[in-house]
């Protein structure tokens, strides 16, 4: 998988690709990743990639050209003909581990970053073909957030995590939040590590795991539970949980 960023501060990827399963990636040659400083696409001397807002308003907007002709470079080294071009921004589709799952399934992708207060709305129209948010906040650009969607992708590419590591992400568990986990020391402070996880007890400890999944979603996110199917007796836990509530 080619993975090209176009991004206006390119030195900020250096440290947490260097330092992630993105290296990992890169190193076993499953991934490549590229940044591409938008500004070298600029055409005056003073490498102009900004301008004031036409109708006014406060702050700079990223002009369109450089950002069409960085894409259009991507095009002319990759041969790229069918690839996502993704423009990142707070008024995108939401980022999802959905939709991480998709873009796995491409051999090539394009990440757009803005800066400024935005980006001209050309870019959007007729380059991008998708925009995504990574939730309800305003960065100060678009690389942050084109990190996060790399780092998602990237672990789901087969071959980048070790076999045990990946069949978590199939369990029948998928759409709940997880179970709590516990490692060494058995009594920690005084505080102990559930005795059913010391049993032995494979059925009892599945069993409780899927109670506490269950019961920490419908206290924490209700609202995921609408895409998971619960048995009769799992919905009955969430009842009672409730009724002990206050
Ligand atoms: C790309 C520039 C900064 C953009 C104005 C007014 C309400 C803000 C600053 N998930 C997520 N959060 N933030 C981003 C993101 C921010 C970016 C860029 C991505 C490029 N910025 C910026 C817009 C405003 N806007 C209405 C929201 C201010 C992605």
């Amino acid at each position: 998988m080619r993975i090209d960023i176009l991004c206006l501060f390119p030195e900020m990827f250096v440290s947490p690709f260097s330092h992630s399963i993105v290296r990992r990636a890169d190193e076993h040659g499953l991934v490549d990743v590229v940044t591409h400083n938008i500004r070298d696409f600029a055409h005056d001397r003073h490498a102009t990639v900004d301008d004031y807002p036409y109708g006014g308003g406060a702050g700079m907007v990223l002009k369109p050209e450089p950002v069409f002709e960085a894409v259009e470079h991507v095009w002319h080294a990759t041969g790229l003909v069918d690839a996502p071009v993704i423009l990142l921004t707070p008024g995108g589709r939401p980022f999802s581990q959905r939709i991480a799952a998709e873009l796995a399934a491409y051999s090539q992708f394009t990440l757009i970053c803005g800066h400024y207060e935005g980006i001209d709305e050309r870019v959007s129209q007729y380059l991008a073909t998708d925009e995504l948010s990574i939730g309800d906040y305003v960065l100060t650009g678009g690389e942050l957030a084109a990190m996060v969607v790399v780092d998602a992708v990237v672990r789901l590419v087969p071959g980048v995590l070790g076999s045990g590591e990946s069949a978590a992400e199939e369990s029948h568990a998928a759409g709940l939040l997880e179970y709590p986990h516990y490692t060494r020391p058995e009594e920690f402070r005084g505080w102990k590590v559930p005795s059913v996880l010391l049993s032995g007890n494979h059925a009892e400890i599945a069993a409780w795991r899927r109670r506490q999944s269950v019961l920490k979603t419908a206290a924490r996110r209700p609202d995921l539970l609408d895409n998971v199917t619960l048995s009769d007796k799992e919905r009955a836990w969430i009842s009672e949980s409730l009724l002990n509530r206050s």
